[in-house]
């Protein structure tokens, strides 16, 4: 039977199609899409937090309708993705005790501060930029419920960069101080924003194994060089500077070169010692415990009606032909 498996799932790879919950996957193919939904998803909940902080201080009405939109869609994000996870036989509940526990990741980027509501433009335009740059092939991977979740959080994604965008150029045709706080804004996030792709390809541990499952389809390198490379023009257009002397058009390889991200930085934050690890986490902490009774009857109200349901169902069973 797992020959049998074994050989369909090859099939279903060198044909480019989806593997979907029901068929054979190898026990690491579950494992690995298991991680990284898992982690997708977490990072889509913590990441509500650092423009969530704003939706209070917007500096108009239009502003915070735009913020409350883009944070309900992460949350969206968050479930959709909680689902596809769960079509592999996780479990929601031990998602995200895991993550509170520290024993599952999320993204590195939300563990910077948002000191001004031009970071809401920055995160907007670098950071769901380059999560655009990233999901788009993911909208490819071989298993079929994240793939397809991909879909509809691209679409939303492209709203979320305009949005930022848009802010930013709203700012940058302001007065001085509003353009420096665009330019603070920029040299503070660009460099994590780089770091959002993972590490160098020669010491991804993962990239060779997921490129070969097609569930990654291009590596943390490529997609880093196709960021940089969209994201140079716009900041010209824009009016600010990347914070990055070795940024420069290499005719050559076709492509912008630059310099490296601080790889030590990005170590220190996967282990827990970024400047707002400690806080996303006791936050998501605060927000699951303050949420355990509307789970509880949630659960206990789903009992009750399948409960009822058996009754009726019986209870038409026993009615005489
Ligand atoms: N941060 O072998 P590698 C959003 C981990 S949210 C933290 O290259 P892989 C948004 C990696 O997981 C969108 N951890 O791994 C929301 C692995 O961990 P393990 C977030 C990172 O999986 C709100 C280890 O390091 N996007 O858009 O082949 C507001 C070794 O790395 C990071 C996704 O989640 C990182 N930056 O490739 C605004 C995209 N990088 O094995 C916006 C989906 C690496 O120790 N995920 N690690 O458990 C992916 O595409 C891939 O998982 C990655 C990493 C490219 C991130």
């Amino acid at each position: 039977m797992t020959g049998d498996g074994e050989r369909a799932f090859t099939q279903t790879l060198e044909r480019d199609q989806r593997v979907e919950p029901r068929d054979w996957m190898p026990d690491g193919y579950r494992r690995t899409m298991i991680r990284q939904i898992a982690q997708h998803a977490h990072s889509e909940i913590i990441g509500m937090q650092p423009e969530g902080e704003w939706i209070t201080r917007a500096p108009t009405l239009r502003r915070k309708a735009i913020l409350l939109a883009k944070v309900q869609d992460e949350a969206g994000h968050g479930l959709y993705l909680y689902s596809a996870a769960e079509t592999l036989g996780a479990d929601r509940g031990d998602l995200t005790r895991r993550l509170i526990e520290g024993r599952q990741k999320y993204s590195s980027i939300f563990n910077y501060p948002t000191l001004t509501f031009a970071d809401v433009g920055v995160i907007g335009w670098l950071v769901d930029g380059a999560a655009i740059c990233n999901q788009v092939p993911l909208c490819r991977s071989s298993f079929g419920p994240y793939a397809r979740a991909m879909i509809r959080i691209c679409k939303e994604e492209s709203f979320h960069q305009r949005q930022g965008y848009e802010l930013l150029m709203t700012m940058m045709t302001g007065t001085p101080a509003q353009r420096e706080t665009v330019q603070d804004a920029v040299n503070r996030w660009w460099w994590p924003s780089l770091m959002m792709f993972g590490p160098p390809d020669a010491d991804s541990p993962n990239t060779a194994q997921s490129m070969a499952w097609k569930i990654k389809r291009h590596t943390n390198d490529e997609l880093r060089q196709r960021f940089v490379d969209m994201t140079v023009p716009q900041a010209q257009a824009l009016g600010v500077t990347l914070p990055d002397g070795e940024l420069a058009w290499n005719a050559e390889r076709g492509h912008y070169d630059f310099g490296a991200p601080d790889w030590a930085e990005f170590k220190r934050v996967l282990a827990g010692d970024g400047p707002m690890n400690a806080r996303r986490i006791a936050h998501r902490r605060r927000a699951d415990a303050d949420g355990a009774w509307v789970r509880e009857a949630a659960a206990a109200h789903a009992a009750k009606q399948s409960r009822a349901a058996g009754q009726a169902r019986a209870a038409e069973g026993s009615v005489p032909a």
